[in-house]
């Protein structure tokens, strides 16, 4: 078996897998190695390393980690798995893990935008444990060259079933915390989650629409408007979903502070049509529309957009790479 252990004042260190090379797959990875917890990169390629610079404030790191093709039957038993790759990726992307993951039993931490995710992969490993990291930190690629750090946010820790005992969570748990990233266990994850679609359905939706940065809709009367508007429809639905009273003002407050403090981020829907690539539409406005029919809510806006989001099918550009 491969081993990527790494060893520190004769203490091996935990090392969590990364899947998924994106935006928040190497945040991650920055804050992991910070807290001393190695890092090991699924990916495609078959290299042993992976880089990239990261820039936080007006300061360049470089970030270096550990590598392995995904499909590499000698995967190391690591502490974690953190699965960072789109929404719409997911099932292909631990496909060829799958049974390498069941067999060691890997956590899974989930850190996708959008609902529906936890459910696919729990369909295809039934026993594992898997939590979900809801979290509004901004972070995008400049001109493909780095990684821009440009916010921080809480980040909620739970899951949405009984897979993980309470002494795992509270190991994973204290990793997490000491990146310094704010990490918060919740018992609740779903209402975070709700929460946090409503986030995206309203700063995603119209950054992507508009291809302005988050902070561009903080002074914009017709965001204002159209905002009020979404969480009006998506509290009826998240009322129904999570059975408990939800306050469409703590929501709207909540849009404003993310957007905010993520102003100078370009969503990651914006950055997917600016670069021409699917985008995760079905997990987040779509999902919205599709739990709004179940339970015979009117959505007139949220529907809209989700036809209007449907990025690329409708649009005739080439797709950039990154
Ligand atoms: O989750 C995000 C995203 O871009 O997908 C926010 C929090 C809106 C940061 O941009």
């Amino acid at each position: 078996m491969a081993s990527n252990s790494q060893i520190e004042n004769g203490k091996i260190l935990p090392t969590w897998g990364i899947l998924g090379a994106g935006a928040m797959g190497w945040l991650w990875t920055y804050y992991l190695q910070r807290a001393k917890i190695g890092t090991l990169l699924l990916q495609r390629q078959n290299t042993s390393y992976r880089e990239c610079i990261i820039q936080k404030d007006s300061i360049f790191e470089n970030c270096r980690t550990s590598a392995i093709k995904s499909d590499n039957p000698c995967l190391p038993a690591l502490d974690a798995l953190i699965i960072a790759t789109k929404a719409y990726s997911v099932r292909n992307a631990l496909l060829p893990l799958q049974e390498v993951l069941s067999s060691k039993q890997i956590p899974i931490i989930l850190l996708q935008n959008g609902l529906g995710v936890f459910e696919e992969v729990r369909q295809l490993l039934p026993e594992q444990p898997i939590l979900i990291l809801s979290t509004s930190n901004g972070a995008y690629w400049h001109e493909s060259a780095f990684l821009k750090l440009t916010g921080i946010g809480y980040s909620y820790f739970g899951t949405l079933d009984n897979s993980v005992p309470d002494s795992l969570k509270q190991v994973l748990l204290k990793q997490l915390k000491a990146t310094g990233l704010p990490v918060l266990f919740t018992d609740n994850i779903l209402k975070q989650l709700w929460e946090k679609l409503l986030v995206n359905c309203s700063i995603n939706s119209l950054s992507a629409l508009w291809l302005c940065r988050n902070g561009d809709l903080l002074d914009n009367r017709n965001s204002k408007q159209i905002w009020k508007r979404i969480v009006q429809e998506g509290v009826q639905v998240m009322r129904l979903e999570l059975h408990q009273e939800v306050e469409p003002s703590e929501i709207l407050t909540f849009i404003e502070q993310v957007a905010y403090k993520t102003s100078a981020n370009y969503s990651s829907m914006c950055e997917d049509r600016r670069r021409n690539r699917p985008n995760e539409v079905d997990y987040i406005q779509g999902y919205l529309v599709r739990k709004a029919h179940q339970h015979n809510v009117s959505v007139p806006t949220l529907e809209t957009l989700a036809e209007l989001l449907k990025f690329p099918e409708n649009s005739s550009l080439k797709p950039t790479p990154n």
